[in-house]
């Protein structure tokens, strides 16, 4: 059985609903254990009475993604195929090292990305398309959506098909009116940018499970304001970095961090244009632990 979010839980394969006490009893875990149900958790549940029941047992999880809360992790959600990075063109603007910080999370946690750009009837096509084809290059598929015209999103809406995906990105970016835009039935709430990114506003941090009518399911995380890296090791960062990869060995020390060395073959493509100067500092920003949102 699946949990479908922190609420309305569990449904069984046969579509019936089955209320179970995960809340209480996240609620009673120490918040170091908090990532022991998470949505999209396949469990195994123990019914007590009428409708409801205990969760015996988590499954094994694949395809996680999950962040660094206050020094822990914590997992986001569980078992889903692919991950719509979405990330608005204007208002709020784009931030090119959160789409790298996030690409790393998917590949982290065994996820498929996609970058969804929104929000393409507010910017001049000329001025995105470096980036567009700098991600596609990349191996990424890379897709302008606009709410407002339309663009895009019949192209989106055919990655979604049979697969499992989680939506993330900042608050106001537009996730909610995309997710309507494929299917106007769904209804979910959309804010104005200026109420979503209210710094103190009370925001529900649980993500729950959507059925789509042309089969599949997605997930609509709710705006992560910080997003952390969890678990990773400075080294291992450079291995997120696929264009990276054909200069490391040219680098003068076969240790090289790219950082602050001599004879460094990154730096060097970097100056050379080769590898691109914002994802160089993404890069840096990673290694060193120091990244703006
Ligand atoms: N101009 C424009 N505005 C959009 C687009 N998509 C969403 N918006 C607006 O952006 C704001 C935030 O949208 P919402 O879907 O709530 O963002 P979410 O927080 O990521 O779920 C709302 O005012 C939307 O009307 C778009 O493609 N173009
Ligand atoms: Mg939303
Ligand atoms: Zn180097």
């Amino acid at each position: 059985m699946r949990v479908h979010g922190l609420h309305s839980v569990v449904q069984t394969d046969d579509g019936r609903q089955c209320r179970c006490a995960v809340r209480r009893v996240l609620k009673s875990l120490a918040t170091d254990e908090r990532s022991i149900v998470a949505t999209g958790d396949r469990v195994w549940i123990l019914p007590t009475q009428g409708d409801e029941g205990v969760i015996e047992r988590v499954e094994p999880r694949h395809g996680n993604l999950t962040r660094a809360s206050r020094g822990r992790e914590h997992v986001l959600v569980a078992n889903v195929d692919q991950f719509v990075i979405v990330m608005s063109l204007a208002e709020p603007a784009l931030k090119p090292h959160l789409v790298d910080r996030y690409l790393v999370s998917a590949a982290q946690g065994g996820i498929a990305p996609i970058l969804c750009l929104n929000k393409a009837d507010l910017v001049d096509p000329v001025q995105v398309q470096p980036l567009v084809g700098y991600y596609s290059q990349l191996g990424i598929p890379t897709i302008l959506t606009s709410c407002v015209t339309g663009e895009g999103i019949d192209r989106l809406t055919k990655y979604l098909r049979n697969r499992e995906t989680v939506f993330a990105g900042q608050s106001g970016v537009g996730k909610s009116s995309i997710l309507n835009a494929i299917q106007p039935d769904l209804g979910l709430l959309v804010r104005e940018v200026s109420e979503a990114t209210e710094k103190g506003k009370h925001t529900t941090t649980t993500a729950e499970l959507i059925e789509l009518k042309i089969g599949g399911w997605v997930v609509d995380t709710p705006g992560i304001r910080q997003f952390e890296l969890w678990d990773i090791i400075p080294e291992e960062i450079e291995g997120y970095f696929p264009e990276f990869r054909p200069y490391v060995p040219q680098c003068g020390f076969p240790d090289c961090t790219h950082t602050h060395e001599e004879r460094c073959a990154i730096k060097k493509a970097v100056e050379q244009r080769y590898i691109s100067e914002q994802r160089y500092v993404s890069y840096l920003g990673m290694f060193t632990g120091k990244m703006e949102g």
